[in-house]
Order: structure tokens, then sequence, then C-alpha cells
């Protein structure tokens, strides 16, 4: 039996902002990219809950956030500050247990197993990770605690904001039957359609469904949707992040020697590898780009940075070069081209 604490911070960008700003509070405020007056392009960060009451959202146009609220007050986006109050948090939240696994800059996992004997002190200690993360850091955050990971993440999500949720196994059913089935990690909006077109949205329902009828209508993720449904999760709180590089590479549709082509190609290979940095909230230092001719002879090279990154500019500028660097000394068409980064 194990005890897991899932914590994340309340609309996190947008809490830092109003923190440092005391008299933007009760006003909504969205952080993201600049919508000149309705004309920018890019997206929502967040948002703090007075904005969510006109319906923005992370990920939204902020476009559509300006036409939603106009009034709002809509800021940039200072990584550098929550990346800092991110790191702060975290310092506070790994001495309640030597098992963590950091998430995201606002999110982490605890394993309690070791550190308390019961659900009851699980909540104590819970309490007392949201009040010295309040008392130092004056901000909020929500915290759930279960018998593994998924139910712990789902419980923090119902006790948003500012609240703290204990579900026992023995209270799985009954906590996961009336939610709705796309709040399961692993549920995304495709899956759920499929299956509200047979006429089942909420976790109860979905859990009447036979194994050999979600993995005819799913595969093999179908068995997963089994496990999730009834809060089956073996998933340990992993300490350390195991990726140590990401990358992408293509095979061009035909072997070329047009520079067009080729960074053309180049752009959209550097695009979906900073989309997973993005996804997997990770940093890169050292850039690698790796080469093929029509004969199968390969190059890379690469470049060390002084300092980790998120910054997509900094990738583009280094890459573009590293690759320029290639092409001038290969006179053979290319055949592929791929781009890896080492990140922390
Ligand atoms: N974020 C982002 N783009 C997204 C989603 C999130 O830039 N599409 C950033 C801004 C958020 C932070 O990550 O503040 C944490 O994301 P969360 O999903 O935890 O959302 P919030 O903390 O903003 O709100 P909530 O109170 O729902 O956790
Ligand atoms: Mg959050
Ligand atoms: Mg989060």
């Amino acid at each position: 039996m194990r005890i897991i604490l899932h914590f994340d911070m309340d609309y996190f960008f947008a809490q830092i902002e109003e923190r440092e700003n005391p008299h933007f509070k009760g006003k909504p405020i969205i952080v993201g990219a600049d919508p000149k007056r309705g004309k920018g392009r890019g997206v929502v960060a967040t948002c703090n809950y007075e904005a969510r009451k006109y319906g923005i959202k992370s990920g939204m146009p902020i476009s559509q956030a300006y036409s939603l609220c106009p009034q709002a007050l809509f800021l940039p986006v200072n990584f550098e500050l929550y990346e800092k109050v991110s790191n702060q948090i975290m310092e506070i939240a790994k001495k309640y247990s030597p098992l963590w696994e950091i998430v995201s800059l606002d999110e982490a996992y605890l394993d309690l197993t070791s550190i308390a004997k019961n659900f009851t002190e699980a909540q104590e200690i819970g309490k007392r990770l949201k009040n010295e993360i309040f008392e130092k850091e004056k901000l909020t955050c929500s915290v759930g605690i279960g018998p593994n990971k998924l139910i712990a993440k789902i419980a923090t999500e119902k006790a948003k904001p500012n609240g703290l949720l204990v579900v026992q196994e023995k209270e799985i059913n009954d906590f996961l039957d009336p939610l709705d089935v796309e709040i399961l990690p692993g549920i995304g909006p495709k899956t759920a359609q499929k299956l509200r077109e047979i006429g089942i949205n909420k976790i109860f329902q979905l859990r009447k469904l036979r194994k050999s009828k979600l993995k005819e209508m799913f595969g093999k993720v179908g068995e997963r949707i089994f496990e999730i449904s009834r809060g089956i999760d073996r998933e340990p709180v992993r300490s350390r992040r195991i990726i140590k590089s990401i990358g992408k590479q293509i095979t061009l549709e035909k072997d070329t020697k047009n520079p067009e082509i080729i960074f053309q190609n180049f752009e959209e290979i550097l695009e979906k590898v900073y989309s997973q940095l993005i996804e997997k909230d990770l940093y890169f230092k050292t850039i690698r780009v790796i080469f093929r001719d029509k004969n199968f002879k390969t190059i890379s090279k690469s470049r060390a940075l002084n300092k980790r990154t998120q910054d997509f500019r900094v990738l583009e500028r280094e890459a573009k070069k590293l690759l320029l660097k290639i092409l001038l000394k290969e006179k053979n068409p290319v055949r592929l081209l791929g781009v890896r980064l080492e990140v922390s």
C-alpha cells in the first residue's frame, strides 16, 4: 500500500504576477502573448480565476481572450521569474520526502509511503506543505493525496483552488464515479468523443464496459483505460528524470541540394523538437545537427551553450549555423536531416 501526494500551484504564472503587483488583485489577469488590441498572434499561457469566469483558458488564442475580456490586464510571460519561484517551491517540497518527482514548473509528486503511517498523517503533511509554501512564497497551491499517482493527481484537480483532498483506496470508486471520463489522464478529446458516441460520459459508465470491448475500440490503449477507470496505477514516483536527450530526424522525400527545401525541412524539425522540449518542460544545453548524404555518409556537428535555455531563437540560430557549416563542406545531395538536444 502506497501513499502518494501530488501538488499543483494555483493559476501559477498569474498568481505570481498578482503577488508582485498587489494592486492587480481582483482584476482579470491574463499572462501570455501580446493581444495587440485583438490582432495579436500567440496564446494564453494562463489566467487568474477572475479571467476564467469569462471562459478564458490556457492555450486559447490571445485574440479570442481579448474579445472575451478586453478590459483584462494582459501581461507578458516573465519566465525567469517563474522559474526562480518554481525552484524555491521545489526546494521546500523536497524536504518532505526523499522520493520526489517534479513534473513541471508548478507541479510535483512526493511518495509519503515511508514517511506517513496512514492517510491521516499524510493529510497533516499535506497541510504543512501548503502552509510552508504560503508562508515563504505567499502563493497558494492545491494538494491531492491517494494510493497512487493517478488518484493523487485527480484529487488535486478536484481540490482546486487552494484545497486539499484525500482519497483512500476504499473511496476510489465513489470518488471517480461522477467524474467526466476526460478527467482521466490518457483519455484525450478524441478518445472521449468516441466514448460519448456510445453514450459514455461519466467514469461509472466507463467502468461498465468489458475489457474486450475497450480493446476492440481502442486496441492496446483499451487495457490501460480499463485500469485507469478503476483507479489502478502502478507508476512509481521517480526522483530522477530519465530523459537525457530529445530529437527528431527526417528522411527527405527526395535527395536534394536545393537549399530552400533543405531549410524548410530543417525548420520543421526544429519546431517539432522545440514542442517536445516545451511539452516535457525541459531545457537544452547542447545542440547537435545530423546530416546524411545520398551515399549514407553521416556527419554531425554539435555546440554546447554556456547555460541551459528554453529559448527557441537560440535553438534556431545555433542549429542553423551548424547546418550551414556542414552544407559548406558537404557537396553531395542530402538524404536525411536531424536535430538532437541534450536536455535537463
Ligand atoms: N502553461 C502554459 N501553457 C499551457 C499550460 C500551462 O504556459 N498551455 C503554464 C502557465 C501555468 C503553468 O504552466 O501557470 C502551470 O500550468 P497549470 O496547468 O498547472 O495551470 P495553472 O497553474 O495556471 O492553473 P491551475 O490553477 O488550473 O493549476
Ligand atoms: Mg497549476
Ligand atoms: Mg501544473
